[in-house]
């Protein structure tokens, strides 16, 4: 499968590429409802197979962190997979989460300077910054490497070996939604996934000690003391 530029996107995908020996392409379409015009959120399209255990593959994943954002905003990946979080802003910056059920703090650390963790447990990870509230990431990880992301138009394609399969469809603005798929040879259509985010409210998150942030935390100026 061809390998697109999600980085531009904002968006990380672990594997683009899960080429199976035998299997099927499985061809599906994801519709978004509630999403307002312009904005950019990714999209994930997984599928766990349902019999039997297919192996993940782990890779190195980068979460970078720039003007004060976490790039990609949203990472897919494999469990057993290490990301690395390098800082390449002039001031220090922290990486933690109270998602379970590993919830981790990397500490406070420099310009330059990169910290890394392995992700063994499949959970959704919402990441942050202690120093900065407006660094807010999802670390997506899942007991599968066939993980892809829809194009623009909500299209995807999968390459699976053959088996049942449960597909999911996430974003974080929406519930997952999934669907079963029986995969033999040649080709095979997922139903369509139709995730609703309508209902999606952004709240402020709180740092890594369960506290608001300080209002001092979002002033430019206290940042160029580091
Ligand atoms: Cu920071």
């Amino acid at each position: 499968m061809k390998r697109r530029i999600p980085a531009l996107l904002g968006i990380g995908i672990a594997c683009l590429s899960c080429q199976p020996a035998t299997g099927a392409t499985a061809s599906g379409h994801v519709r978004t409802v509630g999403r307002p015009e312009r904005s950019v959120v990714a999209t994930i399209v997984f599928a766990e197979p349902l019999e039997g255990q297919s192996p993940t593959r782990p890779g190195r994943y980068t979460m970078t962190q720039r003007n004060k954002m976490f790039m990609p905003r949203v990472l897919a990946v494999p469990a057993g997979s290490t990301v690395g979080f390098p800082n390449e802003d002039l001031i220090f910056h922290n990486v933690f989460s109270l998602s379970r059920p590993s919830p981790f703090d990397l500490g406070l650390y420099r310009a330059g300077s990169s910290k890394e963790r392995i992700f063994s447990e499949p959970a959704t990870y919402h990441v942050f910054c202690n120093i900065h509230p407006q660094m807010a990431a999802v670390i997506l990880v899942l007991p599968t490497s066939y993980i892809t992301e829809p194009d623009a138009a909500g299209a995807y394609r999968l390459d699976l070996p053959p088996g049942r399969y449960r597909v999911t469809a996430w974003s974080e603005r929406s519930q997952p939604v999934t669907a079963e798929l029986n995969v033999s040879s040649g080709s095979v259509t997922v139903p369509e996934l139709t995730l609703d985010e309508s209902r999606f409210v952004g709240l402020p998150h709180k740092n890594k000690y369960g506290q608001d942030y300080p209002k001092t935390a979002y002033d430019p100026l206290r940042d160029r003391k580091f």
